[in-house]
């Protein structure tokens, strides 16, 4: 009956015109011990993380999600945020920024499955760990089944499970798999874990329900393997690099990262695979790229295909993007969300971004890998120092034999000879591996109409193109190969290009060579259709794109990118990005033109069949300077005229946080619905004339800081704290920071009047809740304590007046510019004066506007810089058009450059840089400050 539907549903979309790929119609999915299959074929998933509540711009979505696919990522893992699309209780936006519908369809269109992960709870150092900030003043445990938790979730659940429903796989869509709930292998409230599933099975999610288990293999695999909240198939996350980025020459110091298999009835699933790293030390994420570089990819990677035997791989992340906006959980990361992964937070692509394509264009070209039972190793080799490792198709023979060092930690350079019992005989043939490397080598395989014997090369892809197979291998540029084919009668061998020394001997074509550059040999006749083999290096073979076109597949090297391709006609057509320089295609003969984006690149054609032309440079980017910065001081509030009769009165005696107030009332920011950014309060209290100081205490997580006025005098300013309950300062040590003492100055107090306290807290973000024991996720934000000698202080409090309706919950604070517009691009400035570099303590904006005409047609990506050393005395919000895209400062992090991404970016037309510096003490300003690119192509994006 199912395949019946099936069949209609395909006819149904040939005759709508759907396009071909994933999701052209509906299908089916299911599982086994060796791998996922959709309607009855077998599949390797290759998916890599993806947030797109860190891009900010759709349109740059489909950029992301082409290069995974360009990559060879067949899927990718998305968190979905709640907090990202709820500022209150009932109130949900899945508009815009937030349109996860076109999400969904554009990964679609990119030719990709989707893991949806929509929590409620995901980490992913987000704010709250994707908890909205109100959901902390809501009673009951968070990720427990306590009542009032339970309806906040299923709200949010009733909300995002419909639209991920109907793009599931089974109903035409990319959807193949659901992610319950994230790491809550510590928790054991099974009926929660129960509940997400039923919820979700209620709001149509049909495809198998998935989760990840965390560090050890835990409980939803295991104890509750068929009890109450266990899923189809959990995974296991793995992050044997660490995430300390400053020394990234270690080696799996978290361990082997082998993947567990958690039950015999699902494959092996690396929920979460570690492929970069936050940067706990500060050290910058070029270190992070480093640790999680190729070389640990190589092994890691490797190692875990060969030895676990798994089929479902999910990386985190693919492409990391920025915490814009109060997106971040402030006490493991800073804006940029780089996380050092394979594509750059400015869209780069990186040499991670090559060896996820090496090995992605393996994993989808060599089918028998879906399906491998462990074999005692085939392959022998006659150096102690290098080891062997297998597995073997055991419907097709195929073997896959990993070699590598014995001892990981190896950093020399080893030859050896493998005494190799292949499938089709026993062979002696030469490896070379060098420290921290691996190597997956193929024997006993039909490559397309080839009968590969072995190889010490690895396979790259191969591909039948105008009625021969093209097979790219590659291996380390100067070890060497050996490549043995088996024919029926001997075949005509050419060798077009490179030195190759072929021998036929029975029934086996031998070739040998040292990896360099890129060898082509013609292999026909013997019986089969003819073979172009093409042997690379590491380098060369990263080169390559493969793409899919109505006539089959097609091979070019020499662009930056392949997103796509067609032929009609004699004209192949490419959606390329280009950096000029030359352009080769692996078409078909009838191929004899080559068009990429709008233009017709001439072509020749080459003794290899392929056609070779020559792209053109992009034009040159020109940035303007940043000058006619104007600037406008505010803090109208530390003033002690000012009229807060419309704030929030802030009078609270009870709370339900599990942290109790230290004094009262209650002035915790939450609880009066202020959840991010910064927030005002100012205090009224009738002098006795006797205090002499003011004691605060202020949480705002971690990097945050509070500044306090008394009566429009400046005291100074403290920095936040990150624990609620360990601001005593009386019991040393007291490692928290928090309190702050302010003596009042002499004269400044009116004995028997009114007195302001104004105090400006920042809010850092929310703490997330990994262990799911609420404390940390529910530690209050603002002021926890304050007093004023024994003086009762009456209180009102201010944070963002409201949800930004274009740029969402997280963009605003309370900041008075933010409250009044002068973030935005609209707001009239021309009566500010001209900016001067020294600032004095509070607040300060400085705005100035330029003019971008960027060359049509290239990807040019834009960054702000600023140069010079950042001051710990200041802290900048830095406005990009009206959205807040980052924070500066010494104390902030170690970033200086911050992306800003087309969409938010005009570029061509006017934008307005507001930057919002609160300073604690005189200082001179940021700068110089610049505009920058971090690449330029020509692209088709
Ligand atoms: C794992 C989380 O699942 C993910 O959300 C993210 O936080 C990642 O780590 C780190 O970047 S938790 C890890 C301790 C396995």
């Amino acid at each position: 009956m199912r395949r019946l539907l099936a069949v209609f549903l395909v006819l149904l979309c040939v005759l709508l015109g759907a396009p071909a790929g994933v999701g052209a119609a509906a299908h089916e999915v299911t599982y086994d011990r060796y791998s996922l299959k959709v309607d009855g074929e077998r599949l390797v998933l290759q998916s890599a993380e993806f947030h797109y509540f860190r891009l900010p711009s759709p349109e740059l979505w489909r950029d992301v999600l082409e290069k995974f696919r360009a990559a060879g990522f067949n899927a990718v893992s998305i968190y979905f945020s709640w907090a990202y699309h709820s500022p209150k209780p009932g109130v949900y936006d899945f508009t815009g920024v937030r349109d996860v519908d076109r999400l969904l369809r554009t990964a679609r269109q990119a030719g990709l499955y989707v893991i949806a992960r929509p929590g409620p709870y995901i980490n992913a150092e987000s704010t709250g760990g994707g908890l909205p900030a109100w959901v902390k003043t809501v009673p009951g445990r968070a990720r427990s089944s306590a009542p009032g938790y339970r309806a906040a979730y299923r709200e949010w659940l009733h909300r995002i499970n419909p639209i991920i429903a109907r793009h599931q796989v089974t109903r035409g869509g990319p959807v193949i798999l659901y992610n319950a709930e994230n790491e809550y292998q510590v928790n054991t409230d099974a009926a929660y874990m129960q509940d997400i599933q039923d919820q979700a099975r209620a709001d149509g999610i049909d495809v198998p329900i998935t989760t990840n288990d965390c560090c050890d293999a835990g409980s939803w695999s295991s104890t509750w393997a068929t009890g109450p909240g266990a899923v189809q198939i959990p995974g296991v996350d793995d992050y044997p690099q660490s995430f300390e980025c400053a020394d990234p020459g270690v080696w799996g110091p978290w361990g082997e990262g082998l993947t567990e298999r958690l039950r015999d009835d699902i494959p092996v699933f690396a929920a979460e695979y570690q492929a970069g790293a936050i940067d706990l030390g500060n050290a910058g994420y070029d270190k992070c790229r480093e640790l999680t570089g190729p070389a640990y990819m190589k092994y890691f990677y490797k190692n875990n295909l060969v030895t676990t035997g798994a089929t479902m791989f999910s990386y985190y992340m693919g492409y990391g993007g920025t915490n814009w906006g109060w997106l971040a959980q402030p006490n493991d990361v800073y804006t940029s969300y780089d996380y050092g992964a394979a594509i750059t937070e400015a869209r780069q692509l990186t040499p991670k971004y090559d060896e996820f394509k090496r090995q992605g264009y393996f994993l989808e070209a060599v089918a028998p890998l879906a399906k491998t039972e462990p074999i005692t190793s085939p392959a022998a080799p006659d150096n102690p120092a290098l080891t062997t490792t297998a597995r073997a198709n055991p419907d097709t023979g195929t073997q896959f034999v990993l070699v590598k060092h014995a001892d990981r930690a190896a950093t020399g350079t080893d030859d050896a000879t493998l005494d190799w019992a292949a499938p089709d005989g026993r062979h002696r043939v030469p490896v070379r591996v060098r420290g921290r490397d691996a190597h997956v080598l193929v024997a006993g395989y039909d490559l397309g109409g080839q009968r590969l014997v072995l190889s010490t090369s690895e396979i790259m892809t191969h591909a039948l193109i105008g009625g021969r197979d093209v097979a790219v291998l590659y291996g380390t540029a100067g070890s060497p190969g050996a490549t043995i084919l088996r024919y029926g009668s001997r075949p005509a061998v050419k060798v077009l290009e490179g030195d190759v020394r072929a021998e036929f001997t029975g029934s086996d074509l031998r070739l040998d060579y040292t990896h360099d550059r890129l060898a082509r040999v013609l292999v026909t006749g013997g019986g089969r259709r003819p073979l172009l083999l093409l042997l690379g290096t590491d380098e060369t073979a990263a080169g390559f794109w493969r793409a899919g076109t109505g006539a089959g597949p097609v091979l070019v090297r020499g662009t930056e990118l392949v997103r796509s391709a067609s032929v009609s006609g004699e004209t192949l057509r490419l959606a390329a990005d280009t950096a000029g320089g030359p352009v080769e295609v692996f078409a078909g003969p009838a191929v004899r033109r080559l068009r990429i984006g709008a233009e017709d690149v001439p072509v020749t054609r080459t003794p290899s069949g392929s056609l070779v032309g020559a792209t053109r440079a992009p034009e040159p980017v020109r940035l303007p300077a940043l000058t006619a910065w104007r600037s406008r001081a505010e803090a109208p509030e530390a003033a002690p005229g000012f009229d807060d009769s419309r704030w929030t009165a802030a009078d609270h005696t009870t709370t339900i946080s599990p942290h109790p107030p230290k004094t009262l009332p209650v002035l915790y920011a939450d609880d009066y619905g202020y959840h991010y950014g910064n927030v005002w309060y100012r205090g009224h209290f009738t002098a006795a004339g006797s205090e002499t100081r003011i004691d605060l205490n202020a949480v705002t997580g971690l990097r945050g800081n509070y500044l306090v006025w008394l009566n429009g005098r400046y005291l100074g300013s403290a920095a936040g704290g990150v624990e609620a309950d360990s601001g005593d300062a009386s019991t040393p040590p007291n490692p928290d920071p928090g309190p702050g003492h302010f003596d009042v100055p002499p004269g400044v107090l009116r004995p028997g009047a009114d007195n302001v306290i104004s105090v400006l807290v920042a809010n850092m973000g929310h703490n997330d809740d990994w262990i799911a024991d609420d404390l940390r996720f529910k530690q209050p934000r603002g002021l926890v304590a304050a007093s004023v000698g024994g003086t009762p202080i009456s209180w009102r409090i201010q944070g963002s007046p409201g949800t930004d309706p274009l740029r969402g919950p997280l963009n605003n604070g309370g900041l008075y510019g933010e409250r009044t517009g002068w973030h935005l691009p609209t707001y009239p400035d021309k009566s500010w004066k001209t900016a001067s570099a020294e600032l004095a303590p509070g607040v300060t904006w400085l705005r100035t506007a330029f003019r971008l005409d960027l060359p049509k047609g290239q990807d040019a990506p834009v960054g702000l810089r600023f140069g010079g050393e950042p001051s710990p005395a200041y802290r900048v919000q830095i406005f990009l058009n009206g959205w807040n895209v980052g924070q500066y400062g010494g104390d902030i992090g170690p970033q200086r450059d911050f992306v800003l991404p087309a969409g938010l970016l005009d570029e061509h037309g006017t934008n307005t840089i507001a930057l919002a510096v609160t300073a604690e003490q005189p200082v001179t300003g940021p700068g110089p400050i610049t505009l920058f690119t971090y690449g330029n192509v020509r692209t088709t994006r």
